[in-house]
């Protein structure tokens, strides 16, 4: 045995199902090892694919995507996909091969140094300089990726040690899965009390929730204490969009409806947030607020985040025993937010102006797809209309990048969407912008079979930073461009390209798309305008009592 097969067994110790990337030169002896296994290689179009697509199966899973590299210019392709898995806590593996180690000490072809660039962006990054310690890096990979809070963990193998004999008495080390600390009494005590004793508390839920599996504990919880839930945009679904309590999603970064919910509140409880993905800057300007902070870690240090109550523990056992002990609030009115809010969402149902309006996109989509369908976004103006408008009723059904927020994403994303959840049907919405930039994945969604739609809103402009622009100077500039024909570029790939011609055909036409047993590309008009039109009525926005 050598040690790329000692390390092919170390991964499907695992629990690997794919790894996602483009071979190179110096990991000859991985790839041949892979021949032997029941992991399948993924061969993508760009590596930055293979990271996103291993981001996004990481966040679907709960277990580490794969992806995988060669060194040099193959590994620097992975990093912003890598990047983005590790600062949306997403679980990932990135392996790159290496020259050997007979030549790390002077300059050579292709060769940086892989540890290093990687450190910033991980949890873990290490380069196996030794065969006997293969089984020991991968263990250790997995276990910092897959621990909370989740993100990267990098490993650079040299071919020469991939190379290398290994005796057979080494072997993978067992997987065991971590026990999650039980949350200390006094600390729940001071949580219920300080809840029982709120005029106006609310929930600010984040993925934490997601990840630790809490969302039936938290709407028992909400339930019980009858406060109201508002989440960010990672933790759509966390708490059903029709549920009573839900006050739907914050992080607009400019005052919305739900933000007057955080506006009255005086004890916000914070389970499972994130603050990469809203600044408690936002919702608690005057750092008045008292916080509860709800979570497997601890909290991060900002002036705008001082606690009151830290409980450190699983999140479900933690809003389980609060919940016992806290008395149940009778001052909450959030009737009226979601009404506002739901009113909203109903205005634009019939509007059948063309280029669509984005909340008529959304109004119609929600009516085409199931409530466990999946939709990813891409990022950019599309993303925002999605967050706030988007009624998500099951956890893991959107998918957003919201901490690093990367552009490029949703298209390899539906990738591994559809591999982890081979019967669900999957909707990729992008801006124009985000599809060109791996489009090229269409091709290996092809060639491995997968079924799935791409929404492309179409407007021929980065269309946030337009709208960012006029809010901020009143003007715009430098952000146009041309796009190729949709449909045909589609078709030149040999998938399917519709192009939706007026309102009325949004809903036939995503209707006809998921009927196809293969890529659909779906070219949507949009009318951006209405980004400014929401600005301009969220900035007269006057909170109701
Ligand atoms: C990789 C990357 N580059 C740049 C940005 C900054 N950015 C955020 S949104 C955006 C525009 C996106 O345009 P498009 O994909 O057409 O979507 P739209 O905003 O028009 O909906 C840009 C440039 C980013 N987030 N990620």
């Amino acid at each position: 045995m050598n040690a790329a097969e000692l390390f092919i067994s170390c991964l499907e110790n695992e629990g690997v199902e794919y790894i996602f990337g483009i071979p190179g030169e110096e990991n000859l002896h991985v790839m041949d090892a892979l021949r032997d296994s029941k992991i399948k290689f993924i061969t993508v179009r760009h590596e930055q694919g293979a990271a996103f697509m291993a981001d996004v199966y990481g966040r679907l899973t709960g277990r580490a995507g794969v992806c995988f590299a060669t060194l040099g210019p193959g590994a620097t392709n992975l990093i912003t996909g890598f990047a983005d898995a590790n600062m949306d806590r997403a679980p990932i593996v990135a392996i790159a091969g290496q020259g050997s180690t007979t030549r790390m000490h002077k300059e050579s072809h292709q060769m940086l140094d892989l540890v290093s660039l990687f450190r910033p962006i991980s949890k873990y990054s290490c380069e196996i300089l030794q065969p006997e310690i293969v089984a020991e890096v991968v263990r250790k990979a997995f276990k910092d990726a897959e621990t909370e809070k989740p993100g990267g963990a990098f490993i650079s193998f040299p071919e020469n040690i991939a190379a290398e004999t290994v005796s057979h008495d080494l072997i993978p080390i067992k997987v065991q899965s971590p026990v999650s600390p039980f949350p200390v009494p006094s600390k729940i005590k001071q949580a219920a009390e300080l809840i029982s004793s709120a005029r106006y508390p609310v929930i600010m839920a984040g993925n934490g929730v997601i990840r630790g599996e809490a969302h039936q504990a938290l709407i028992n919880f909400a339930e019980k204490l009858n406060i109201s839930v508002a989440h960010t945009f990672m933790a759509k679904g966390c708490l059903p969009f029709s549920h009573p309590l839900s006050l739907g999603t914050v992080g607009l970064q400019v005052k919305d409806y739900v933000s007057c919910g955080f506006d009255r509140a005086e004890v916000v409880i914070c389970i499972g947030y994130d603050m990469v993905e809203y600044h408690p800057r936002l919702w608690n300007p005057q750092a008045d607020k008292k916080i509860i902070h709800i979570d497997l870690t601890y909290a991060e240090v900002d002036s705008h985040y001082q606690l009151e109550v830290g409980v450190l523990g699983e999140i479900k056992q933690s809003l389980q025993l609060i919940a016992e002990q806290a008395q149940a609030n009778t001052a909450i009115g959030s009737g009226l937010l979601r009404e506002l809010i739901k009113a909203e969402l109903d205005k634009y149902a019939e509007d059948d102006s063309f280029p669509v309006k984005p909340q008529r996109i959304l109004h119609d989509t929600r009516q085409v797809l199931a409530d466990e369908d999946i939709l990813l976004s891409d990022v950019g103006a599309h993303k925002m209309w999605i967050a706030r408008l988007y009624r998500c009723e099951r956890p893991y059904t959107c998918i957003i990048s919201n901490g690093f927020a990367a552009m490029g994403i949703a298209l390899p994303g539906a990738v591994a969407a559809k591999l982890a959840n081979p019967d669900k049907r999957v909707l990729t919405i992008t801006g124009d912008a985000g599809f060109m930039m791996n489009s090229q994945e269409i091709e290996t969604a092809l060639r491995h079979k997968l079924a799935f739609v791409v929404m492309i809103w179409h407007d021929k402009e980065y269309g946030l930073i337009k709208w960012h622009q006029q809010r901020r100077f009143g003007r715009s500039g430098d952000i146009s461009f041309n796009n190729p024909d949709f449909v045909k570029y589609a078709e030149s790939l040999g998938a399917i390209g519709l192009r939706v011609e007026s309102a009325e055909d949004l809903i036939p036409t995503l209707n006809h798309a998921f009927i196809e047993d293969t890529v659909v590309i779906v070219d949507v008009p949009v009318d951006y305008s209405e980004n400014m039109k929401l600005t301009e009525k969220l900035g007269e926005l006057v909170c109701p009592i």
